[in-house]
């Protein structure tokens, strides 16, 4: 019997490395010593009924174990879900850089991605409106390479410094450790209010990309300027990104709290059962190249990390896919102890001066120092590289290396002069030789004081939707403040980015719309703070950029989308059978849903097994809901509270729903307004609006493919 087994990075060199793992193939339930266990039910006593004895080392190692089992979480993203995979390179960077798994179209690299939402703790809901951590371990032959990015482009800060500040606005008031996992609280957007910078990043945090509808579904962005260098120590500045092969979709905010109490997991769940089913989820990888001498010539810094480069103005060029096929074996010791580190990078990747990045390289180890324990993280299997290690590094809490011979420092003779030093072309790491000379200050570069100009691009990039749902999150958020001071500051920023969503921000707040100028100035620390959010007006040229907003991003596919099928004994099991065989063939997963577990019987007399009762089951974690026929199954659903209450919050989430037959009676009975009536006009499927009563199968395929109709927001309102 197999009991115990160290994993891994599926890949031979990386099993030949974890030398000392544990590969116990016993069949006897055995001390950390070894010693085989003959009783593991009962303690030690004195007596049947006796005190325990202090002697029983056998209870005393399993308890004290167990007291330990918990490390500190992560300051930030500890609530996180990751999986393995490989990227595969398929456009050679060769002209840009030497990073050896770069160069050969088709070169596989063995990856560990793990994403996080940032301000919850470990036991948070998935779905709370939050930054999403998107960290790519690549255990390239060379050494890893961690990407350490997020579902959004840009940052809240311009300057490491500040990040304390930040986290300590948005994680949960220190007083009353309340919220847990939300910004909608006086601490975060006084913050923001006084930090004018974090604008642009705001408006993303305010969109639908926060609440993502999975995590297979978001971008990823490395977020900082970096840098390539190619064997002729020639360098460009380039910008990653990764796009979800299914397009980037959200749910809705509504939904998003809802799923927070049906299933807090939603998210990790959906990432698993996608993978345990072969349903791999995929990313192409890309980058923006930008040559250096260009460095100058856009209307924003590139080293300021609060900005983008727009797609329209340097292409994202896709140069390889990530594929995740394998859900961790264990995950404390893989998705809770791997380490990343933008640090962590190849000959050929380098750092460009985005002082925020610049911050970053020296937190991520030392944050690891007490997460994991001490120096020698780097020697836990999720960790190790791929790549040999050789160095002068000795000792330290956990060792686990068992270093021979007598020398361990450099430069040595006792060693034969080893490990050695190794040339550029040896693939030795060399800093890119950047010029520096410059006057040591405390100070920001002028070129980093444009803090709206980006935030009004992302806005007016957006659908119709889109901005409606940025409006409503912004009144949500600021009306759970207390202090009305902060909320004002807020809008008044917001004038800054534009001033009909400061007017109607306003609106749903109650209130004035703010003079920025006047009052902002006013309320600003009187610290001698050199940021003065108006010192530059830019007016840049780009006013929209589409691959900023999802709505573009549908793709025609509904591959792991899930649609529940409602029914009652006396459906018509053939109605049923067609749309489920039809789903699944397309890719969909269904669930049949019914009062009661167990069977259900249709007209014909067939059992139909029930994958759900309403009681587990709740609309909120579906994409779709089909109604099959069968009139004895509708007027059972018409008695079921709950079936009506799933249609008209799938309805109200602008999901697609579908019924045939008499399951057309049962939809009568809810909210759902399906009759073409000329205002109801759907994105793409203007006669239905995403209801489709007695259409075909391959209509009801489309309309999930599209994956909300959010014009029903403006038409079809319903109390659910
Ligand atoms: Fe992080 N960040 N961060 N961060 N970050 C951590 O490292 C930090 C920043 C990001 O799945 C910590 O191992 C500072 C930007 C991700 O394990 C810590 C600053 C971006 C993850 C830390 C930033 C990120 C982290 C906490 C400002 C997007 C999760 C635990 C200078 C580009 C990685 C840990 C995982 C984790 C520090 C800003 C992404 C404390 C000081 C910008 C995805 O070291």
């Amino acid at each position: 019997m197999k009991t115990s087994k160290t994993q891994v990075p599926d890949n031979d060199k990386l099993n030949d490395l974890a030398k000392n793992t544990v590969d116990a193939e016993s069949e006897f339930l055995t001390t950390n010593q070894g010693l085989r266990i003959n009783d593991d039910v009962n303690s030690l006593k004195a007596g049947e009924r006796g005190a325990t004895l202090l002697e029983d080392f056998q209870l005393r190692e399993k308890i004290t174990h167990f007291d330990h089992e918990r490390i500190p979480e992560r300051i930030v993203h500890a609530r996180g879900s990751a999986a393995h995979g490989y990227f595969e390179l398929s456009e050679s960077m060769s002209k840009y850089t030497k990073a050896k798994f770069l160069q050969t179209p088709g070169t596989r690299t063995p990856v560990f991605t793990r994403f996080s939402t940032v301000a919850g703790s470990r036991g948070s809901t998935d779905l709370a409106r939050d930054v999403r951590g998107f960290a790519v371990k690549f255990y390239t032959e060379e050494g890893n390479f961690d990407l350490v990015g997020n579902n959004m482009p840009v940052f809240f800060i311009q300057d490491a410094i500040k990040f304390p500040d930040l986290i300590h606005a948005v994680k949960p008031e220190p007083n009353n450790e309340i919220p847990q996992a939300a910004s909608a609280h006086d601490t975060f957007w006084d913050f923001v209010s006084l930090t004018p910078e974090s604008m642009h990043m705001i408006m993303w945090a305010m969109s639908d990309r926060a609440i993502p509808r999975s995590l297979r579904m978001m971008e990823g962005f490395g977020v900082h300027t970096f840098r390539f260098v190619n064997e002729n120590n020639k360098s460009v500045f380039v910008k990653f990104h990764w796009k979800p092969v299914l397009g980037i979709h959200s749910v809705a905010w509504d939904e998003a709290q809802k799923i927070s109490g049906k299933d807090a997991d939603f998210h990790r769940r959906d990432l698993w059962e996608a993978i345990e089913s072969g349903n791999f989820p995929e990313w192409n990888f890309g980058v923006q190249i930008v040559e250096e001498q260009d460095e100058f010539k856009f209307d924003f810094d590139i080293l300021d990390p609060t900005k983008l480069i727009p797609e329209e103005i340097v292409p994202v060029q896709i140069i390889g896919k990530m594929v995740l096929n394998r859900n961790p074996e264990n995950f404390f010791a893989e998705t809770e102890q791997v380490a990343f580190h933008p640090g962590h990078v190849v000959s050929g990747i380098d750092f460009s001066n985005d002082p925020l990045l610049q911050g970053r390289l020296f937190s991520y180890t030392d944050t690891q120092l007490s997460r994991l324990g001490g120096p020698n993280f780097h020697e836990i299997p999720i960790n190790r590289p791929t790549a040999p290690v050789h160095n002068n590094q000795r000792d330290g809490h956990m060792r686990q290396t068992i270093n021979s011979g007598q020398s361990s420092y450099h430069p040595n003779t006792t060693g034969g002069g080893c490990p050695f030093q190794a040339k550029a072309s040896e693939g030795g790491f060399v800093s890119y030789n950047e010029r520096i000379d410059a006057r040591k200050v405390r100070a920001r570069s002028q070129s980093f004081f444009d803090h709206f100009s980006q935030a009004t691009l992302f806005f007016n990039s957006q659908s119709e939707a889109e901005k409606n749902h940025i409006v409503d999150a912004f009144r949500f958020e600021l009306g759970k403040l207390k202090v009305a001071a902060i909320r004002e500051r807020v809008v008044g920023m917001l004038t800054k980015v534009d001033k009909n969503l400061a007017a109607k921000v306003a609106m749903g707040l109650g209130i004035g719309v703010p003079e920025p100028e006047k009052f902002l100035n006013q309320n600003f620390p009187a610290d001698g703070n050199p940021i003065d959010f108006q010192s530059i007006d830019a007016k840049p040229e780009l006013k929209i950029s589409k691959a900023l907003s999802m709505a573009g991003t549908v793709k025609d596919t509904i591959k792991t989308r899930q649609i529940a099928i409602l029914a009652a004994s006396g459906v018509d099991g053939d109605s049923l059978g067609a749309m489920k065989k039809a789903l699944e063939d397309a890719g969909a997963q269904t669930k049949v849903i019914a009062s009661h577990l167990g069977f259900i019987v249709s007209e014909n007399g067939k059992q139909i097994k029930v994958d759900q009762s309403f009681l587990t089951a709740a609309s909120v974690v579906f994409d779709a809901v089909y109604v099959p026929d069968g009139a004895k199954s509708a007027a059972a659903l018409k008695d079921e509270a709950d079936a009506i209450h799933f249609i008209n919050e799938a309805y109200k989430h602008c999901k697609a729903i579908a019924a045939s037959g008499a399951g057309v009676e049962f939809i009568d009975a809810t909210d759902v307004r399906y009759k073409p009536s000329g205002e109801n006009k759907a994105d793409k499927n203007p006669d239905t609006n995403g209801v489709l009563i007695n259409r075909d199968v391959k209509e009801f395929i489309n309309a999930i493919a599209q994956h909300r109709f959010w014009e029903r927001e403006k038409t079809g309102k319903v109390p659910a």
